[in-house]
């Protein structure tokens, strides 16, 4: 190439780099004033319910990378896991104004007087992850999550076929009074001898588990099913201090399949997990840019759940995201 040829080429690409930095100021500019060639950018106020889990933490990265990804202005607030900080939160959100609210609601009941507030401000909200009980579905647009029940019937399904049905159960719950602590635990036809909260924490899990394990029944547990996977993890080390084996001594159900429960398995500790899909992100921000289009959308879009076992974990493993 001759030299004038290269130095075409280099100013080329000169010009190209300036414009695309310019071009790069222009977007982030109009996205911070909400004004500018691309419309106004959308505020969404989001209440979380904490922090307890991996699964939770996967959950929020979803939406923190997708409201990112689409140039949402988000507004996120951790629940820690008490309704009371939620609600403030969604009052808050109220005040700010934000065009839209979206909340992931720690337990069931006690959200109507909160949504009315919102209703009356003219504010749309979403659902996510956990469903509510209310007597009015007008108070939300609609909800995104999973089907918790169907996840606790797969889970003990698969118990009932290990274990020949022979399963004599310790089950950790979920945190009192939340969707999943509640639908997860419909299994009336499996023998369930202890049962108590872990509030889906693997601190808790470990804790509860040593207990069941030191109680007079103790030695009667050949099973654990619990409600998520951070808890069996948790009761996983309470059954080794135990000088007990994991996943042969107590088979082990869990439900979630976060990237742990894959290793647990691949150790043989752990003898399946029922995937509860935590990133939302995408379908949330697709059904709130749909409402905003003047869509009518369904009451609820489901994400079905799928069981994971020994069978495939290590094969599975590598290619998790959570
Ligand atoms: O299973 C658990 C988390 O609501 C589906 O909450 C979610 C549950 C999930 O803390 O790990």
């Amino acid at each position: 190439m001759n030299a004038p040829a290269k130095l075409s080429i280099i100013a080329f690409c000169m010009f190209a780099l300036i414009t695309a930095i310019s071009c790069d100021r222009a977007e982030t500019g109009a996205g911070a004033t909400g004004g500018g060639g691309g419309g106004e950018r959308i505020v969404v106020g989001f209440s979380q319910v904490g922090a307890e889990s991996a699964w939770r933490t996967a959950n929020t990265q979803s939406i923190q990378e997708e409201a990112k990804t689409r140039d949402v202005d988000l507004r996120f607030a951790d629940g820690q896991q008490n309704q009371d900080n939620q609600i403030k939160s969604i009052q808050n959100f109220i005040t700010q104004g934000v065009d839209v609210i979206a909340f992931a609601p720690v337990v069931k009941t006690g959200w109507d007087p909160v949504l009315r507030e919102a209703k009356s401000a003219g504010i749309p909200v979403f659902i996510s992850d956990r469903r509510i009980d209310t007597a009015d579905p007008s108070l939300y647009v609609c909800f995104v999550g999973a089907d918790f029940r169907q996840e606790g019937r797969m889970a003990a399904e698969y118990m009932a076929k290990v274990t020949n049905s022979k399963a004599v159960i310790a089950e950790l719950e979920g945190t009192p009074g939340s969707d999943p602590a509640i639908q997860r635990k419909q299994h009336p036809e499996m023998r369930v001898i202890k049962s108590q909260t872990g509030e889906f924490t693997r601190a808790r899990g470990r804790e509860v588990m040593e207990a069941f394990l030191n109680s007079p029944e103790g030695k009667q547990i050949n099973a654990l099913f619990a409600h998520n996977d951070d808890m069996a993890l948790g009761a996983i080390q309470a059954i080794e201090a135990a000088g007990l084996k994991p996943g042969q001594d107590i088979i082990i159900v869990s439900i979630d399949a976060v990237r742990g429960a894959f290793e647990a398995m691949t150790q043989g500790k752990l003898n399946g997990t029922v995937e509860c899909n935590p990133l939302l992100g995408p379908a949330l921000f697709d059904l709130i840019e749909r409402h905003r289009g003047g869509e009518e959308l369904p009451k609820e879009q489901i994400i079905p759940p799928t069981l994971f076992t020994p069978a495939n974990a290590a094969e599975v493993l590598p290619t998790r995201k959570y």
